[in-house]
């Protein structure tokens, strides 16, 4: 029998600490009501039955989607808006030519104006949530408060959110302060403020993904990243996968790609028929916390508990996995509808949409049906492929990190750096096409080191030399890759099939790792050669993988060129380590 609910504390009375923040921000927002979040299905049951209730959640077809709802946001609020994203540290140098900077009183002054009295007639929502597995030492918990019903539906299933995380805040003591409210939902009244040096966030006027879920990027990465330079660990937009070979021995990957470039694909493969004894394992799909440990090794954690991920491009063929995983209990975010109310997405082959994702009647004129932004918000556990040692308090160890970025032309198919310090330069090197995940120009390639452009909560040089520091630690380094599984021919078709056919490079990788593998030496670094890569069964004609393993001198002068233009940026917080690696990958290259 469960315990009576009698016998448990109150929630309100486990952490003074949050029960006095609590209590400033119920005097400056004027909530009608307050609710501390238990973290129970029950709970999660009832905030459903209610806005389904107000018609803020649609309930899918439940012959082929039971337990999933269709939830539309506001046109105006489909993505992270980065140019509205702020780092709030006392010197501006801290936050780095890469952030947008406001001083703190500054800020702190602007965002009690919006919050003044913005829950009047609404219930504002306590979620106590923990990153990572709730007994990891690597964990970190934080306190969500919100005034949006669906950003509670969300946070409970992306994060460990409850009792268990409160208990865990009473016993740590500190806790990152997450501020949210919808406010009017007013694109010019928007904004996502961080404060690393108080370990707190504010974020006005988005109820959507980034924006509002702030354990996700606003804690798990920008303080998180803040933390992990003082305490010295990394906090990285990267996916953890477990990759099990034919002789039954597994291997872990962290991977750092952009928004939309494929890590939640990755991280849940499926091994092609053609290679036969493979197979893989999520950890994680979007962040990675990686530790030294006491062995010399790097170690992660996966500090999220569930996805919110692309929708469109999800199909049998794709990703069966993933396809199959949101066919239950899965929370939909703008995506279309059939006439029998099935969600639909682009990518889908069966089907047809009816509603767009705004709610109209479908005209392809109007463009896609479902926004290229659309998103499912799933937990972790209904992951067909989810590791046995995603649970684990001490993590996994990580034999390789790969970069990737999404680029027509100049970054190969995959290479090897020489060594930590150069693989350092390789990720701060990695540039990318933008994607619908952020408001803005898609299809632009922007420079995305360690695709953390948008994350990392402090100054991008003392970052790199935070990674070397940490390399510096290490006595077994995972080695480190660059891939790009994007690249095009003259009429814009992708060169490289992708997804499940990825396993081919990364199996390259491991034989890499276990001294196996052959490779040949480029100015970039190393290059499997065609014969390198376990090709049986891979439909791929010769002049493709060539052109897919080529490194074009001239393409790469001038990428090399925009580099040091962009190194330059970051001044006397440039490691000179760094510029040293570019200069012997200029003098390679001459
Ligand atoms: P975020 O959640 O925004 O961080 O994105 P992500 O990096 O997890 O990207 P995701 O795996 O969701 O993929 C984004 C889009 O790229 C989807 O439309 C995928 O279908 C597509 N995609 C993923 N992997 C590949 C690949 O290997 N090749 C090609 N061509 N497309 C891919
Ligand atoms: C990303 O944009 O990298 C995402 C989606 O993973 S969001 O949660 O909106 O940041
Ligand atoms: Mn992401």
């Amino acid at each position: 029998m469960a315990t009576a609910a009698h016998a448990l504390t109150p929630l309100p009375q486990l952490s003074r600490a949050v029960a006095d923040w609590v209590n400033s921000v119920r005097e400056l927002t004027q909530p009608r009501a307050i609710h501390w979040c238990e973290g129970t299905d029950a709970e999660a049951r009832e905030l459903t039955a209610q806005l389904l209730r107000g018609g803020e959640l649609k309930a899918l077809n439940p012959e082929y989607f039971p337990g999933c709802h269709l939830y539309r946001s506001a046109p105006s609020d489909v993505a992270r808006v980065e140019h509205l994203t702020y780092i709030c540290t006392r010197s501006q140098e801290d936050a780095g030519p890469n952030n947008h900077w406001m001083d703190p009183q500054q800020a702190h002054a602007k965002m009690r104006e919006l919050f003044r009295g913005c829950m009047r007639g609404r219930t504002l929502y306590v979620i106590p949530y923990c990153m990572g597995p709730i007994d990891s030492p690597l964990a970190r918990c934080g306190v969500e408060i919100t005034d949006s019903a669906y950003v509670v539906l969300n946070m409970l299933i992306m994060t460990r959110a409850g009792r268990a995380a409160l208990e865990r805040i009473a016993h740590d003591g500190d806790f990152v302060r997450g501020l949210h409210s919808v406010g009017e939902l007013d694109p010019e009244r928007r904004f996502i403020m961080h404060f690393p040096e108080e370990i707190a966030i504010e974020s006005f006027g988005s109820g959507y993904g980034g924006n509002a879920l702030l354990g996700k990027k606003c804690h798990a990465l920008r303080i998180a990243s803040w933390q992990a330079r003082t305490e010295g660990w990394l906090a990285e937009h990267m996916l953890i996968v477990g990759l099990q070979n034919p002789r039954g021995e597994t291997h872990y990957l962290a991977c750092a790609f952009p928004s939309a470039c494929g890590k939640t694909n990755l991280a849940m493969l499926i091994p092609p028929d053609s290679l036969p004894g493979w197979r893989a394992f999520t950890v994680g799909d979007d962040i990675a916390w990686l530790h030294p440990g006491d062995d010399g090794r790097l170690w992660a954690i996966n500090p999220e508990a569930g996805y919110f991920g692309v929708v469109p491009g999800t199909n049998p063929q794709t990703n069966r996995n993933a396809y199959e995983m949101i066919r239950r209990d899965t929370l939909f975010t703008n995506v279309a509808l059939t006439a029998d109310n099935q969600p639909w997405w682009e990518g889908l082959t069966t089907g047809k949409p009816v509603l767009d994702w705004q709610g109209r009647p479908y005209d392809p004129a109007r463009g896609p049906a479902a926004h290229p932004n659309s998103r499912f918000t799933v937990s972790a556990r209904r992951n067909p492929g989810y590791s046995p040692h995603a649970e684990d308090a001490r993590g996994v160890p990580i034999s390789a990190l790969v970069f990737g970025g999404r680029r027509r032309e100049v970054a190969p198919l995959v290479y090897e750096a020489r060594d930590w310090q150069h693989g350092v330069l390789v990720g701060a090197s990695l540039a990318s096409e933008t994607t619908a995940a952020a408001v803005g120009q898609v299809g632009v390639t922007r420079r995305d080191p360690m695709a953390m452009q948008p994350f990392c909560g402090y100054n991008f040089g003392d970052y790199w030399q935070h990674w070397l520091n940490v390399g510096a630690k290490l006595v077994r380094p995972p080695r480190i890759y660059h891939v790009n599984w994007f690249r095009r021919d003259a009429h814009g078709k992708f060169l490289w099939p992708g997804y499940g056919e990825n396993l081919r490079v990364l199996a390259w990788m491991l034989d890499r790792c276990a001294g196996k593998a052959g490779a040949s030496e480029s100015a970039v670094g190393w290059l499997p050669r065609p014969a390198d890569l376990d090709t049986r069964g891979l439909h791929v004609g010769a002049e493709a993988l060539a052109a897919l393993l080529t490194v074009d001198a001239a393409l790469w002068r001038k990428e090399v060129a925009e580099l040091r233009e962009y190194l330059g940026r970051f001044g006397s917080h440039l490691p000179q380590a760094l510029l040293a690696e570019l200069e012997s990958t200029e003098q390679r290259l001459a």
